[in-house]
């Protein structure tokens, strides 16, 4: 687990730097309040943070501010250190968003039950977006997430005049496996079926669940051609072997409709996921397991 250690005193970091190393964390230094800010604004963040008080530039209280009034993704665990003992600057480092605190002279075995119970509300706050955010069947994301994050590199590739690939995925008359073989494995046949897809796609391509047994991908820089790449790379995946449910190998296929937001076409959320329906319907009335696309 990566932890900032932020503390302006050279041997009381070094310290706590070799017994976190040693006690196998990813430490993070700053010798003042303004370095840790830089390194908390940062997309990868350590999510656990010891922050002294007393420090130049910004103090500590200060940086927990700001950590809290900061947006970024997840949960940042904070654990004051102070040579403060009153009562009213516990309470003042509290509401400055502290969740913990620690009186200088650091006693080791009391930081290491503390990082402890830090861990556990970030384990449990991890769970709790994950739950937020994914699909309980399937895993990939929730319908909301998937529009945020199609919302968003719209945004993205609209200032940057790049493309963004959308595609709607619909399994084949899924009615049908349910009808034939049950529920549950239906249930087995989406679950399969979208690791099927997420496999089929790159790091920074998403997939989310955009209804019953259809999918929504979005490919952040992927024009035209590329994205009916991914499409057909992803209907042979979902072709490519049965899905076991047991007691049966069920053959799925799924077709597959493809838009991109690009320049000189819509650049809006509503109207690239209705080319890509479009797209999808025609697929649906050419045949089914195929891939069909905003050319025409
Ligand atoms: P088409 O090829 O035209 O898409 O035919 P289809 O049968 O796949 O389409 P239709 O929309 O008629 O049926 C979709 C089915 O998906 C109906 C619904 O019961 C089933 N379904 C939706 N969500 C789930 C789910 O979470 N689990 C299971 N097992 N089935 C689901
Ligand atoms: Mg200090
Ligand atoms: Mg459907
Ligand atoms: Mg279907």
């Amino acid at each position: 687990m990566r932890i900032l250690i932020a503390e302006d005193d050279d041997v009381g970091r070094f310290q706590l730097e070799a017994l976190l190393s040693k006690d196998g964390y990813e430490v993070v230094t700053a010798a003042d309040g303004a370095t840790a800010w830089q390194i908390l604004e940062q997309h990868d963040a350590p999510p656990l943070v010891i922050l002294d008080w007393v420090m130049p530039e910004l103090n500590g209280l200060e940086v927990c501010r700001r950590i809290r009034e900061s947006h970024r993704n997840g949960y940042v665990y904070v654990i004051m250190l102070t040579g403060k003992t009153r009562k009213d600057d516990i309470v003042s480092g509290m509401d400055a968003g502290a969740d913990d605190y620690l009186s200088k002279p650091v006693h080791m075995e009391e930081l290491r039950a503390r990082l402890r119970a830090g861990r556990r509300i970030l384990a449990l706050e991890e769970a709790l977006r994950i739950q937020a955010t994914h699909d309980a069947l399937t895993g990939v994301l929730n319908r909301g997430t998937i529009f945020e994050l199609l919302q968003r590199e719209l945004a993205k590739a609209a200032r940057s005049a790049a493309a963004v690939g959308v595609i709607l995925a619909d399994l084949d008359h899924f009615k049908q496996i349910n009808d034939r073989y049950g529920h549950p494995a239906g249930d087995a046949v989406l679950r399969e079926a979208a690791r099927r897809l997420k496999a089929s796609m790159r790091a920074y391509d998403a997939v989310g669940r955009y209804g019953g047994e259809e999918f929504l991908l979005v490919l952040p820089g992927c024009a035209l051609d590329a994205a009916i790449d991914v499409a057909q790379r992803a209907r042979r995946a979902i072709t490519a072997a049965p899905v076991s449910t047991g007691p049966h190998a069920v053959e799925v296929t799924a077709s597959f409709g493809v838009a991109t937001a690009e320049t000189g076409r819509p650049l809006d959320l509503e109207a690239v996921i209705r080319v890509a329906d479009e797209a999808l319907y025609r697929a649906k009335a050419r045949g089914r397991d195929r891939v069909e696309s905003a050319h025409e």
